[in-house]
């Protein structure tokens, strides 16, 4: 694959089953042509220097437009959402959309940190030994989060309370990491419910198959 040359406008470079999950949703939603750029980051796709050039970070997703590249997820969400105001992804009162980007930063966050305890303790100590004890901790700093994201999730249907937004695919995408992690995600009741509700959707449906993913315990 050409990585830097898109043949076509929006390009999303995603790896399966990461954040890029959201907007490869999102895109499905719209129903609108894209294209799609796989990348695997096992196989160190995101450090090769021909994709740094793209996200000098080394992190997808990353969306190609025909004038612009656009990386971090929330930007990309809120681009497309903006892009597409009949979509109705992103409420069109101010304190809406503030509430957007209030879910979409405080999880974004939660992948620098009590996402990574689990996943790369290698980011927070070069000793080895201690790996197992970071991850413990961070097994359950995530179990705090995820309370709080259930708890929020008893309000409404769906993260928003005007409806279906682009918050809703990254919040899915979180439940899975949380089965990764082996957490029994049915403790989490108000969030299972939104998991079944999200994989009700066609759009999701579709981004899981050609991601070949799944999402459950
Ligand atoms: N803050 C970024 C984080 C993106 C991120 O951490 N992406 C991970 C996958 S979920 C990645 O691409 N990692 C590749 C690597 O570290 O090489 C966003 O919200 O888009």
């Amino acid at each position: 694959m050409n990585i830097i040359k898109p043949k076509k406008y929006p390009t999303l470079y995603y790896c399966p089953g990461h954040l890029s999950f959201a907007p490869h949703v999102v895109l499905n939603e719209l129903g609108k042509p894209f294209e799609l750029a796989r990348l695997s980051i096992k196989a160190g796709d995101t450090q090769r220097e021909s994709f740094r050039k793209l996200n000098p970070k080394g992190k997808v997703p990353v969306l190609i437009t025909e004038n612009e590249i656009l990386t971090e997820s929330s930007a990309i969400l809120l681009y497309l959402a903006l892009s597409h105001p009949e979509s109705g992804l992103l409420p069109p009162t101010p304190v809406g959309a503030a509430r957007a980007i209030e879910w979409l930063n405080w999880l974004s966050c939660m992948l620098t940190g009590v996402i990574a305890l689990n996943f790369h303790p290698s980011r927070f100590t070069d000793e080895v030994e201690s790996f197992n004890g970071i991850k413990a901790r961070g097994r359950l700093e995530v179990i705090k989060v995820f309370e709080q994201i259930n708890h929020r999730l008893a309000e409404n249907q769906w993260a928003l309370k005007e409806g279906y937004s682009i918050v809703d695919p990254v919040v899915l995408i979180y439940f899975r990491w949380g089965t990764l992690l082996e957490l029994d995600m049915n403790q989490f009741s108000h969030w299972a419910a939104h998991t079944q509700r999200m994989l009700q959707r066609p759009a999701v449906q579709k981004a899981l198959a050609t991601e070949e993913i799944v999402i459950g315990n």
